[in-house]
């Protein structure tokens, strides 16, 4: 009928969204503020490709930010949820799906002894950390800058992720009392690690990292980094934490733990383990683990903690876990890689793709950065052009320099080479 505009179905949702929920998301990184677009919203995703609520497809590297592993969607993973809910849901008493995906996680990191699901990444860790203290009797946390390690209150300082992608130095609401119970040091300084250490000797409970930095988009750990912080801790009676909520069942079935050969006292997880599913874990030495409520003081608890679903799609994302599937999706990322880098350098673009394993970030740089201070150098403006650029040409990738790229074991051949092909243009655009 002439005259009558058709709004989109996504302009339509944003604007009820914006009445709804702060900032109309509900979580900051969804907003695109750091990018200078409207934000998606996505209604399918299959395989590689999700579409958006007025029917665009894209080629997908955000991957629901790291649980997406076999790609969306996936046939074995949906049946298992489909056929779990014949059962019901939540039943409030232990299910039988939690002490299989139990023991697939401890089969594959056996650093795990005994471990708490929780229902995100932000419970692990929280739990993680009240668990550190309790065992050394010790307040003190070491964090690195840049690092997210979700959002309770002592780690929101001077976190990545969405803290670094809206450029705040912290949150509001955090009491100053927390905040100083936590000590920041950069990434991949082992001698500022050194100096807290005597600094603060016997008073640090815990030094909680990401082994591989993600949130600040991709940096790896220096060579010794991650070993020094072991004998550190160790030689001090403080505990190590990994937090491989990203890197756990994402850089091989042993997480970075295995990749790197270095043994945390105790590991956090999610997203991969929960299949797009809501959940979080943390677990580790039985001696410590063996301190939490209902077996030692320290108490956590959760009404959906172990969820059926969660624990099914769990199951079946890490029966798909093969070795070679691995190895082929590390030559994607690596194919992919390589690509973006030639594609940068033709285009005379100040781009470092910087890659860990299936892993990686482009950043709008000369130099691959070492620390979050450089990372966060990045020039972020150049990013959100290539962003736009990319999403125009229908690939949807983090909207924010400081996010890992998430490809994954459903990204093949004809989708890597479109993904190049276009950033050969949106190199050329981004540079101002
Ligand atoms: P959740 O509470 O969001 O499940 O997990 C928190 C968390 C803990 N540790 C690490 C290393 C993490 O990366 C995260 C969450 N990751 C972000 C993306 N960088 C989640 C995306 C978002 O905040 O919307």
């Amino acid at each position: 009928m002439a005259g009558i505009a058709t709004v989109s179905r996504i302009t339509w949702l944003v604007e009820r969204a914006e009445c709804l929920f702060p900032g109309g998301v509900n979580s900051p990184v969804r907003a695109f503020r750091a990018v200078g677009r409207p934000p998606l919203v996505l209604e399918r995703g299959k395989g590689p490709h999700v579409w958006d609520a007025d029917a665009r497809r894209y080629i997908d590297y955000v991957g629901a930010w790291g649980p997406a592993i076999l790609g969306h969607g996936h046939p074995q993973v949906i049946a298992a949820i489909v056929a779990a809910t014949a059962n019901g849901l939540a039943l409030g008493a232990t299910n039988p799906h939690e002490v299989e995906l139990g023991e697939a996680i401890q089969a594959a990191m056996p650093s795990i002894e005994r471990l708490r699901f929780v229902s995100s990444g932000t419970e692990a860790v929280m739990s993680a950390l009240r668990l550190a203290r309790a065992a050394t009797g010790r307040d003190l946390v070491v964090k690195f800058a840049g690092a997210y390690h979700g959002h309770s209150d002592g780690l929101l300082v001077e976190a990545g992720s969405g803290i670094a992608t809206l450029a705040i130095a912290g949150s509001a609401g955090v009491p100053v009392a927390v905040a100083a119970t936590t000590i920041v040091l950069p990434y991949n300084d082992s001698a500022s690690v050194a100096r807290a250490f005597a600094e603060h000797a016997a008073r640090i409970a815990a030094v909680i990292v990401e082994p591989v930095a993600a949130n600040t988009g991709v940096i790896a750990p220096a060579p010794g980094f991650l070993e020094h912080l072991r004998e550190t801790t160790r030689g001090d009676g403080a505990l190590l934490v990994f937090d491989e909520v990203i890197t756990g069942f994402r850089l091989g079935l042993g997480g970075a733990q295995a990749r790197f050969g270095v043994t945390p006292d105790l590991t956090t997880l999610g997203k991969i383990i929960g299949g797009g599913m809501p959940i979080g874990a943390y677990g580790g030495r039985a001696d410590l683990m063996d301190l939490v409520a209902p077996a030692g003081p320290v108490y956590q608890a959760g009404t959906l903690s172990g969820h059926p679903l969660s624990m099914v799609a769990g199951i079946a994302t890490l029966a798909e876990l093969t070795p070679a599937r691995y190895l082929a999706l590390e030559e994607t990322a690596a194919n992919l890689a390589g690509g973006l880098a030639d594609a940068a350098t033709a285009a005379q673009c100040p781009a470092a793709v910087v890659r860990v394993g299936p892993l990686l970030t482009v950043f709008f740089r000369p130099t691959a950065p070492s620390d979050a201070a450089e990372a966060l150098a990045s020039d972020s403006g150049g990013y959100a052009r290539f962003f736009g650029s990319m999403l125009d040409k229908g690939i949807f990738l983090p909207p924010s320099q400081f996010e890992a790229w998430f490809p994954s074991m459903a990204h093949g051949p004809a989708e890597i080479e479109a993904t190049i092909a276009a950033a050969r243009t949106a190199f050329e655009e981004s540079v101002a």
